[in-house]
């Protein structure tokens, strides 16, 4: 595969003004008519270059240029693109193309699922469909006529408005679509099937009355009002929030049950994953609804940034997903908990996305260069980048950075912009100088800051230095020091929080500032500092670095119980867990720290504090977390450590959890308010603590919350618990009760695979091969690829790391095998192998082995070819 580099763009030779689709769609493949109305670019320098339109998997039927079919030797076929050597200024060009939906097993372009035609485009699908200039920058109004039989598609749907409908010969009809706002191919969107609809309405900030759709599988009827409800509150807060208001007439979503990622924003036409939109309290539990949530939201965010205003090239992905992921997060955090949900970004943040950034893999929120664009939609374009846009709300504050976001939508409306324009729209709107901060967008690697701090008794001051470094990543060196947004307070003796007086004197200081960090070193003085405080750093994880301090355990016992940033709070809880996890994988017959269990009792017995941050701090950190902090980590001493750790809290807690799981028991109807959602959260931690350790009353209470449960939350959690016990019979009774009651819902079903892989009593190498045989198993399926093979490379950490190399010699196979029906899936799947270098040495040689065996597999696609040569690089 080729690299495609940033410094190589050039704007396109031509424009695409109108584009008009007809597609036949039959059971043995589709036929696309395609008629383009191009002319070339002013603003292009390339004089009479060429024509040149992507292609891939097509099948050429016919070319013609102003109606007149064009001869072999004015176009060339090259398989990739369809060039057309000579063309006049303007012109219309007729291609006619065949494809095959239903063999599309990679899911790009057009494809069938359970039976129904759907489109994936984005990134580089629209070529799977016709020949066309794929790229982001071509933006075209689309006309779409399609035509299928009426009994087996009775809906047929694509972006915009329905135009015209009527019936055709032979039993067949046809729906024609417009959509008035010129977009790149990489939204168009096509579905067909035998859908039921639901619907809704939206009244607009401007009146404007908005059919609200929903087509799903006549057996999903049932599990559509949450999405539904989700999209409404989400079109009221992008008004309310950011002054956008919707465009079209009608707004649709779509639910498939094969997807690669988790929903695509298609103009006017979302098409989900079904695990990402449909759910009943039967069938979804708390977080797959919060989930649901976001996706619609973030889906819906889209139409305005990324869609009225899109991506000049993929470099700039993270100028339409970084944004927008900022703007889901804080769309979450006002409709459920603030410190929660910044609690759960960070985690993901600093477990996964430090790790892709301190790995072969890293590149920056805008990369250079690329070989395959899929493997770029990475958590350091989506979740870093949205902690960039974040940064930047931080430094402006709420209404400069609500003024720059309107200056950005209202400059490029219906323009391909760069991450470039965004920052300058800020600037612009600010009136501040982000010259710096753009390293954000151009290095790659986590910042790493370095604190210590000094007291001076006499003339009460007290100091905080602060160095920051930046890592070498692959390609980059020698990096520059970062603009970092530092917001830290200080905590007095008895926990009062102390002002922040930057010079001697003055008063009404405030008590937590954000300090901003420029220069490689940095050194801060506060005065008027009576006694020697507790620093509180990085509060609200006021920036995507990690930070070095010299807490004590004592220090960090005293945050977790008195800083009022929840944030930090929690992350002291964290640190001390690390700290106490970490002097056990060193030595392990050392006594577990008693103060750690005296801070889990005090918080087990806390109804004072908000109880969704309690459960959270509840949360021991995952292996996942302890691994991306060690140098060469092992992870079965890390595993060891855990559940030792683990173990000594259940034993010590017993009567705090049992008591605590009692005062948290269901009453009355289900509801998903945060306190609910808290409750449950509790009570399934202290259940699956008690099973932990053999514990027999904890049995019967899973067991009984197993059969009585009223939603999905309490099922799971209570069969979680069983199936990571000891209790060998009654977890294998109750995965095969479970699979009986659930066996006709495939998202069920993906949980029930889910549990067991990511457990490493239920889930060690012979039963995973069972499962990849069991009758619900479809390879096709990515969602049942990744509920298994994913769950157990990436969540049962000490079965995939298993001493003997068995797991790594099993995800080789499976990414091999995958490779060949969806490249990108196994992309995707081989990540956790690419992190060898991160390992002690007797994991890192077998690690590496099993990636050499797919490195030099056959056909090897280039997504799996990209990822396995630079991690062996
Ligand atoms: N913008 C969407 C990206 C997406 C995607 C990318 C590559 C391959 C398949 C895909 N499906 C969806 C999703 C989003 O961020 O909203
Ligand atoms: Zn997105």
């Amino acid at each position: 595969p080729q690299t495609i580099c940033l410094s190589d763009y050039k704007v396109p030779a031509y424009l695409v003004d109108q584009v008009d689709l007809r597609f036949e769609l039959f059971e043995d493949g589709a036929r696309v008519h395609s008629v383009l109305s191009v002319r070339r670019n002013p603003e292009s320098s390339a004089g009479d270059e060429p024509l040149y339109l992507h292609g891939d998997s097509l099948v050429l039927e016919s070319v013609a240029l102003n109606g007149t079919p064009l001869a072999a030797g004015d176009f060339d076929d090259l398989g990739d693109a369809l060039v057309v050597s000579s063309v006049p200024e303007a012109f219309e060009l007729q291609v006619v193309t065949w494809i095959e939906p239903q063999n599309n097993t990679r899911l790009e372009g057009l494809y069938k699922s359970s039976g129904m035609f759907c489109t994936q485009c984005e990134a580089e699908g629209f070529r799977c469909i016709t020949f066309y200039p794929d790229r982001p920058d071509v933006m075209a109004r689309f006309r779409t006529r399609i035509e299928a039989d009426r009994d087996a598609y009775p809906v047929l749907l694509s972006n915009g408005n329905p135009v015209a409908k009527g019936d055709l010969e032979g039993g067949r009809h046809y729906v024609t679509w417009e959509d008035p706002f010129p977009k790149p191919a990489y939204l168009f969107a096509l579905v067909a099937g035998d859908l039921v609809e639901k619907k809704d309405t939206f009244t607009t900030c401007s009146g404007r009355s908005i059919d609200l759709r929903m087509y799903v599988e006549p057996r999903n009827a049932q599990k559509c009002d949450f999405a539904l409800d989700a999209l409404k509150r989400s079109m009221r807060w992008d008004e309310d929030v950011y002054g956008r208001e919707y465009d079209l007439d009608i707004f649709m979503i779509v639910a498939v049950d094969d997807f690669n990622m988790g929903a695509m924003e298609n103009k006017g036409l979302n098409i989900f994953n079904s695990s990402c939109v449909l759910a009943s309290q039967e069938t979804a539990t708390d977080a797959a609804f919060q989930r649901i949530e976001a996706i619609v939201a973030h889906e819906y965010f889209h139409n305005w940034s990324g869609n009225r205003v899109t991506c000049r090239d993929w470099f700039q992905l993270s100028l339409k997903e970084g944004f927008t992921v900022f703007r889901d997060a804080q769309f979450s955090a006002d409709m459920g908990s603030p410190t929660v949900k910044r609690i759960e970004d960070a985690t993901l943040l600093r477990t996964a996305q430090f790790a892709e950034d301190a790995g072969p893999m890293a590149h920056p929120v805008r990369p250079a260069s690329y070989m395959e664009i899929s493997n770029f939609y990475t958590l350091t374009i989506y979740e870093k980048g949205a902690e960039v846009v974040r940064m930047i709300h931080n430094l402006l504050g709420e209404s400069l950075f609500r003024q720059g976001s309107d200056l950005y939508f209202q400059r490029h409306d219906g323009q391909a912009v760069t991450t470039d324009d965004f920052v300058r729209a800020m600037e612009d709107a600010s009136g501040r100088d982000l010259s710096q901060f753009r390293l954000w967008y151009e290095q790659a690697g986590t910042p790493a800051l370095t604190v210590t701090d000094e007291f001076d008794e006499e003339r009460c001051v007290y100091r905080l230095t602060v160095s920051q470094s930046v890592p070498d990543t692959p390609g980059q060196t020698g990096k520059k020091p970062q603009h970092i947004p530092f917001a830290v307070g200080l905590l007095g003796r008895d926990g009062q929080p102390l002002p922040l007086l930057f010079s001697a004197g003055s008063d009404d200081a405030p008590v937590d500032r954000v300090l901003e960090l420029t220069e490689r070193e940095h050194c801060f003085e506060f005065h008027g500092v009576s006694e020697r405080p507790v620093p509180s750093l990085l509060r609200g994880f006021s920036a995507p670095v990690r930070v070095h301090y010299p807490w004590t355990r004592e220090q960090l016992l005293f945050l977790m119980s008195h800083d009022p940033d929840g944030f930090n709070r929690w992350d002291a809880g964290q640190r001390l867990a690390v700290d106490v996890i970490q002097s056990l994988i060193v030595a392990p017959e050392a006594e577990v720290e008693p103060r750690l269990v005296d801070a889990y009792r005090s918080l087990l017995r806390n109804t004072g504090l908000d109880q969704a941050l309690v459960a959270k701090m509840l949360q021991l950190p995952s292996e996942a977390y302890l691994i991306e902090l060690s140098e060469q980590a092992d992870v079965a001493a890390i595993h060891r450590a855990r559940e030792a750790v683990l173990s000594h809290l259940a034993t010590h807690l017993r009567d705090e959890l049992l008591a605590c799981y009692h005062r948290n028991s269901a009453q009355g109807d289900y509801q998903l308010t945060p306190e609910s959602v808290a409750r449950r959260s509790l009570r399934n931690t202290a259940l699956g603590w008690l099973l932990h350790i053999g514990d027999q009353q904890g049995l019967v209470l899973a067991q009984e919350q197993l059969r009585s449960a009223d939603n999905m939350t309490d099922r799971l959690g209570a069969l979680r618990a069983l199936v990571n016990s000891d209790f060998v019979e009654e977890r294998t009774q109750a995965l095969e009760g479970f699979y009986q009651a659930f066996r006709e819902d495939p998202q069920v079903v993906e949980l029930w695979f889910s549990v067991q892989a990511a457990s490493v009593r239920a889930g060690q190498l012979p039963q995973i091969t069972q499962l990849l045989e069991h009758e619900a198993f479809d390879w096709k399926n990515p969602n049942k690829v990744r509920s298994v093979i994913g769950a157990f490379a990436s969540q049962n950490l000490a079965a995939f790391h298993n001493p003997d190399g068995s797991g790594y010699a099993f995800l080789a196979t499976q990414v091999c095998r995958l490779d060949d029906s969806n490249p990108q899936i196994a992309s995707r799947l081989v990540t956790p192998l690419t992190r060898w270098r991160k390992f002690a040495p007797e994991y890192r040689v077998l690690m590496k082995s099993a990636l050499e065996r797919v490195r030099d597999k056959d056909r090897l696609s280039g997504d799996v070819y990209e990822v396995v040569h630079k991690s062996l690089a």
